[in-house]
């Protein structure tokens, strides 16, 4: 596709620098079709953002202002709007596709997979601590950007009535992992039921803590920005903390083919958990950190719900690459849920460990 032609209108809405000399898809996320642009002078990260998940832009963006103004007011490095010419923070066309632009941050990278445990270490340290720059940012400005995003028994909800519709007809690929579900639908509640009894403290929190989700300085490989802002909204510390084990504790990738590959890793998991720990250990609270393991467990499995009742509606929420992807995704986090499970005793003497050692 020549991209150049297709969004030459939109880049001439914006007011970027220098002359743009090249437009080519970019990085690994399932929501918005990301782009890199290189002009004569500078590099942008370009989005078509996807309204169908996000119905509406305006509060999204409004939300992204607040929270990037807030960060800078306090020197941190964030994401930086472009706004268009018409003084907008994104851009609406007609037929209402909707299109933003950020500065693209240089000299980071961003890593599929946790290879290097210390890696994961300083990215469970950099979310630890932008848990910390939003404890001090008013939740009453932010949209909910989408309601009940981790709240675990709606997406079983969801689950089964995408199973008793099954539009497409591929109930009967993907037996085994709705019986999965099944038998352990009723082990999803805790967060939610602590978040409504009050047990469990109600933060602004990021929501979608996936490895690909933090920019690394290139040379320290120490955490340089947290990016992916869209889904920042009132919710648990735990969704955080669970999130990222489940996408970077693992052996291998989200979508690995070969179940046999696909391992929960114990080190990684300590090795995350001792860097998030370190950087909330003044505003986590005893029952958060009882249940640190078990978010690990529910996130995977919510994780693995969606992905399987994305496979049973056809493919209409995230970006797959082939007709299996989301059920070869969904294995993969039934898979390393069920280890998780079975170690979670351990995990929680591991957790009491690190808790002892950073007093
Ligand atoms: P999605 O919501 O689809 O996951 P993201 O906002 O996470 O989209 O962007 C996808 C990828 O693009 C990121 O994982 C990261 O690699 C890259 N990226 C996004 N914004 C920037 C930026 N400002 N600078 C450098 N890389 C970026
Ligand atoms: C999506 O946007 P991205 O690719 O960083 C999804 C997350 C899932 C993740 C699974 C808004 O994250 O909730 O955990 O895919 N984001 C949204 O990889 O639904
Ligand atoms: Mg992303």
């Amino acid at each position: 596709m020549d991209y150049m032609k297709a969004y030459k209108n939109v880049l001439d809405a914006f007011s970027l620098e220098g002359t743009i000399q090249e437009i080519c898809p970019y990085g690994e996320g399932h929501i918005n079709q990301t782009f890199l642009v290189t002009t004569s002078t500078k590099r942008y990260i370009l989005q078509v953002m996807n309204t169908h998940v996000f119905s509406d832009p305006d509060s999204l963006m409004k939300n992204i202002c607040y929270v990037t103004k807030h960060l800078e007011s306090k020197g941190i490095e964030t994401l930086h709007v472009v706004f268009t010419k018409r003084n907008e923070p994104f851009l609406k066309l007609e037929d209402n596709s909707c299109y933003r632009i950020y500065d693209f941050i240089e000299n980071t990278v961003t890593f599929q997979k946790a290879t290097d445990p210390q890696v994961f270490c300083n990215s469970g340290y950099a979310f630890g601590e932008f848990q910390n720059y939003l404890k001090e940012f008013d939740a009453s400005v932010l949209t909910e950007t989408i309601p009940n995003f981790h709240n675990t028994p709606i997406r079983v909800r969801n689950f089964l009535e995408a199973l008793s519709k099954d539009v497409v007809s591929r109930a009967k690929e993907c037996e085994k992992e709705i019986q999965f579900v099944l038998e352990r639908k009723d082990t999803l509640n805790l967060v939610v039921e602590g978040l409504q009894d009050g047990s469990i403290p109600l933060r602004v929190t990021h929501n979608d803590t996936k490895l690909n989700n933090i920019l690394m300085d290139a040379d320290t490989l120490k955490a340089r920005a947290v990016i992916d802002l869209d889904t920042i909204m009132p919710g648990s510390m735990l969704y955080d903390f669970g999130d990222s084990i489940r996408f970077g504790a693992s052996t291998a990738a989200e979508d690995e083919k070969n179940l046999e590959l696909v391992h929960f890793d114990r080190s990684l998991f300590e090795a995350y958990t001792r860097g998030y720990y370190t950087a909330v250990a003044d505003s986590i609270t005893p029952k958060e950190v009882e249940l640190l393991p078990y978010s690990a467990y529910l996130l995977t499995m919510e994780c693995g719900i969606r992905f399987l009742t994305d496979y049973l509606m056809g493919d209409v929420y995230f970006a797959t690459k082939y007709k299996e992807h989301n059920l070869i995704r969904c294995r993969t986090q039934f898979k390393l849920a069920l280890e998780i499970y079975e170690v979670l005793d351990e995990l929680k003497c591991l957790v009491k460990r690190i808790q002892e050692e950073t007093k």
